[in-house]
């Protein structure tokens, strides 16, 4: 199962600096960027219900330079704050908060 070969969320609140270690294994072509298709398979990993369409809005929420991925601190940051708004349920789930 492909889920199984990722490392689950840490458990407890998460930091920032946690969410983005979990987020960097994702990082398939280990270009520091984090694409739409890359995001899929991060909530996909977490069973989350439309998966596809909770990327394209996760990684419109936080490309701030426009580039159409997620890269570097602030738009990790920005993602970190959507997450929180848009997958709390499921990340709750998980044991996060
Ligand atoms: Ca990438």
């Amino acid at each position: 199962m492909a889920f199984m070969r990722y490392r689950a969320l840490p458990q407890g609140e998460p930091t920032v600096e946690e969410f983005r270690a979990w987020l960097a294994q994702f990082d398939a072509d280990r270009d520091g960027r984090i694409s739409r298709e890359e995001l899929q398979h991060a909530l996909r990993s977490l069973n989350v219900w439309f998966a596809w369409w909770k990327a394209r809005g996760g990684v419109r929420a936080a490309d701030a330079n426009g580039d159409g991925g997620v890269t570097g601190d602030d738009e990790v940051a920005r993602l970190f704050a959507f997450a929180q708004r848009h997958l709390h349920a499921k990340i709750a789930q998980l044991g996060f908060y």
